[in-house]
């Protein structure tokens, strides 16, 4: 069972391994099932072979203010403006713990032999450079490995900045951190999983923390789509599929230690859904219990028919979020071409007849694509409402190695490339004159007051 314990007597003492989470800057961030999933499955890796693993996750959020459903903010701070981000006149602020309490911390705990950071993502490079520093200076014997997104997405940046890590590895370089564990530890790692090998990984080590608020569930690497905007092709060229039986098994696994929320991190859930989410659907709407899902990452439209929509229902999913992108057709090809108008209102009606009502449904509409007006976005949210639905603003986020980043990065109004810390969402880097901050501020706004009209 992929979730037990260690394999024993490998090492003759214990190694010590320390994961942490840094906290980050930014201008507006919420724990929206965020989580450190690829550090804690780097954690039961490891534990795997015999060592003990602590966990610092500084993104603490305000307990007091969860929602039933799972989200709670961020602790956060004000911070002055960091030098150097020229025309930002917005406030940063430090989400997660402060460093003064990160210093605390990692002072009382025995010093560990191996210590892992992950960093989610690119624009939160600031954070992980300063925790990077904190660790080490704590610690100046432990090895520090940095790997995650961050990394993933911008290695020269990172190999160049990150300078108080002993080793950066991107995630198709886990063969990499392997041989370095070797070689630092002088022992031979009996277990070197393939981190694609999603249903024989040992569950990632979520026992670490006090409470378990949601279990988010990897159930693909990958996406069939080519969506110009993302990296996932980039950076998990083949699709993985995880077995819908190991799935199962988590959910009774986490289920049997009190865990109610599950959040799926998938890019392409729906792909081929006679053969994987209706069968997945069906054997969790099976359980002698029930579960409450969510999907932040949205599902295609295009892949909701009749008897999908009834079995997410049934499953557990509490509200569905799907991408819509634009009402244009021509942004809608554009980017992918994944959805048309008329298809997201048979998936609209369909679910619907599943029991979903509409304010169980929230629909991703992008804004802030490179030259794209701002009468665009209002006529979707517009188009949307006429059909009772509230869209999600998401604002477009251009991120290296995508097919929109290398053809207009040099229309961005920061130097995007040059420092990650631009690619933030929040600063609105595609601006100009027929989409300016005021649009967009109105049209939050705008999208806000719409209510869902009840199913
Ligand atoms: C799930 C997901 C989310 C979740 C939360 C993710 C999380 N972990 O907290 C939610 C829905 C909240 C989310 C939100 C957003 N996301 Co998102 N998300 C993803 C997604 C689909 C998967 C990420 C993930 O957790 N993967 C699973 C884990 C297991 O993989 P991993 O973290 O890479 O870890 C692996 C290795 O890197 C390694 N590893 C990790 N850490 C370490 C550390 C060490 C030391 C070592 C050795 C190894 C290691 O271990 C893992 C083994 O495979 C990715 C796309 C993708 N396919 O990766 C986008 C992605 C990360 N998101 C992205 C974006 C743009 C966003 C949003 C801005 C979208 C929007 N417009 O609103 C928001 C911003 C959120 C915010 N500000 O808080 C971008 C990245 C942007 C960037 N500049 O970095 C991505 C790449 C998608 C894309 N469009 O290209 N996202």
């Amino acid at each position: 069972m992929p979730g037990a314990g260690g394999l024993r007597g490998v090492f003759v003492k214990p190694q010590k391994a320390l994961l942490i989470n840094p906290y980050i800057y930014d201008f507006a961030a919420y724990s929206f099932w965020s989580s450190p999933l690829g550090l804690l499955y780097m954690g039961s890796v490891l534990r795997r072979n015999g060592f003990q693993i602590g966990l610092v996750d500084c993104m603490e959020v305000v307990e007091e203010k969860r929602k039933a459903d799972g989200r709670a903010p961020f602790v956060k701070e004000k911070v002055e403006t960091v030098s150097g981000s020229g025309q930002v006149a917005r406030r940063l602020k430090r989400y997660g713990i402060s460093p003064e309490s990160l210093v605390e911390k990692l002072s009382h705990m025995e010093p560990p032999d191996l210590i892992l950071i992950t960093s989610i993502m690119t624009y939160w490079y600031r954070g992980t450079h300063e925790v990077l520093g904190i660790a080490r200076k704590i610690f100046p014997r432990a090895k520090i490995v940095l790997g995650g997104i961050y990394p993933s997405l911008c290695y020269e940046h990172a190999l160049q900045r990150m300078t108080d890590a002993d080793l950066i590895v991107s995630n198709k370089e886990v063969d990499r951190f392997y041989r370095f564990v070797e070689d630092s530890t002088g022992s031979t790692l009996p277990y070197k999983p393939d981190l694609h090998d999603l249903d024989g990984l040992p569950y990632p080590c979520y026992d670490l923390l006090d409470a378990i608020p949601f279990v988010p569930l990897l159930t693909s690497y990958g996406c069939i789509y080519h969506c110009t905007y993302c990296a996932t092709p980039y950076m998990y060229p083949g699709v993985v599929r995880r077995k819908a039986d190991s799935v199962i098994e988590e959910i009774s696994y986490w289920h049997d230690r009190g865990v109610e929320r599950y959040v799926i991190y998938d890019d392409n859930f729906l792909y081929r859904g006679d053969l994987y989410a209706q069968p997945l659907l069906r054997a969790i709407a099976d359980f002698p219990f029930s579960v409450s899902i969510y999907n932040p990452n949205a599902v295609n439209a295009a892949l909701i028919d009749e008897e999908t929509a009834r079995l997410l229902f049934e499953a557990g999913f509490r509200e569905i979020r799907m991408g819509f992108e634009s009402a244009d057709p021509a942004i809608q090809k554009a980017t992918g071409g994944k959805v048309t108008s008329r298809i997201f209102e048979s998936a609209l009606s369909a679910l619907f007849k599943g029991g979903f009502t509409n304010d169980m449904v929230g629909v991703y509409v992008l804004a802030g694509l490179p030259g794209q007006n701002w009468e665009d976005v209002k006529r979707s949210i517009d188009y949307l409402a006429g059909l009772g639905i509230k869209a999600h603003i998401a604002e477009y986020t251009p991120i290296p190695h995508t097919p929109l980043f290398e053809q207009f990065q040099t229309m961005a109004r920061y130097p995007i490339a040059q420092d990650p810390f631009y690619q933030n969402n929040a600063l609105f880097p595609f601006a100009w004159e027929g989409f300016t901050e005021r649009d967009l501020a109105f049209l939050k706004h705008y999208a806000r007051a719409i209510k869902a009209k009840p199913g």
